[in-house]
C-alpha cells in the first residue's frame, strides 16, 4: 500500500526527469504500480482511511512522485456525491495533442503532494484539453476534458516532463491572471 512515506518530495532528482515512456504490454511490476497509484487516490479521499493511515488527499498521482520515472500517472476526479467520477484511469503516455487558447486555474491556488509547503498563487493551464493515452491494458483512448478534470490532468502530465505547479506562477504577481483566463472554483 502507498502512503505518505513513498512518495518523494522536492529536492529528488526524479521530480525534475523526464519520464520513460512505457511500452507494452506492462510489466506485473508495473501493472501493480498503477493498482497501488489508484488504490492510494481512493485511500486518500476515504475519510477513515486518510485518517488512519496520515494520507493528504489526492486527485491525481504520478509514477515520478513515488520514485519511479515512467509516463504513467493515475486520476480520480470525484463527480457529484453519489454520482460516478468525472474521470478516472490510469493513463499511460498521456499527450495533449490539442488545447484551447482560452486558459483556466483553479481558484485556490494548486498543491502537490510532493511539495510540502504552501506556495500561493494561480497555475493558469489550458481550459479544454484534447488527450490521448493509453490504458494500462495498451487501449488507446482519445478523449476531450474541461474544467477541473483538465487540470489535473495537465498537472499529472507535468510531472512525467519533471515541471512542478510552481513553475507556473509568476510569483511578483501571483494572482494576476488575463482577464479572458477562466477562474474555476
Ligand atoms: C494534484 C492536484 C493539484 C491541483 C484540486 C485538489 C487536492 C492533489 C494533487 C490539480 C491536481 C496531487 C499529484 C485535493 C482536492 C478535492 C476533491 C474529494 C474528496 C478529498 C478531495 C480533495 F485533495 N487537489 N490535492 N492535491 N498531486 N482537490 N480535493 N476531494 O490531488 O501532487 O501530482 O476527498
Ligand atoms: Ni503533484
Amino acid at each position: 500500500m502507498i502512503t505518505m512515506k513513498n512518495i518523494i518530495r522536492e529536492g529528488n532528482d526524479t521530480l525534475r526527469a523526464e519520464a520513460k515512456k512505457a511500452t507494452f504490454p506492462l510489466t506485473d511490476e508495473q501493472l501493480q504500480l498503477a493498482h497501488d497509484m489508484m488504490e492510494f487516490l481512493e485511500n486518500s479521499q476515504d475519510p477513515k482511511i486518510a485518517e488512519k493511515y496520515h494520507l493528504r488527499a489526492g486527485v491525481g498521482l504520478a509514477a515520478p512522485q513515488v520514485d519511479v520515472s515512467l509516463q504513467m500517472a493515475s486520476v480520480l476526479v470525484p463527480g457529484p456525491e453519489g454520482e460516478a467520477p468525472l474521470f478516472k484511469d490510469t493513463i499511460v503516455n498521456p499527450v495533449i495533442i490539442s488545447h484551447s487558447v482560452q486558459g483556466a486555474a483553479l481558484s485556490e491556488g494548486e498543491g502537490c503532494l510532493s511539495v510540502d509547503r504552501d506556495v500561493p498563487g494561480y497555475v493558469v493551464r489550458h481550459d479544454r484539453i484534447t488527450l490521448r493515452y493509453y490504458d494500462i491494458d495498451g487501449n488507446q483512448h482519445k478523449i476531450r476534458l474541461k474544467n477541473y478534470p483538465a487540470i489535473v490532468c495537465q498537472h499529472e502530465i507535468d510531472h512525467l516532463h519533471g515541471i512542478l505547479f510552481y513553475d507556473h506562477i509568476d510569483h511578483e504577481h501571483p494572482f494576476t491572471m488575463e482577464s479572458e483566463d477562466l477562474v474555476i472554483e
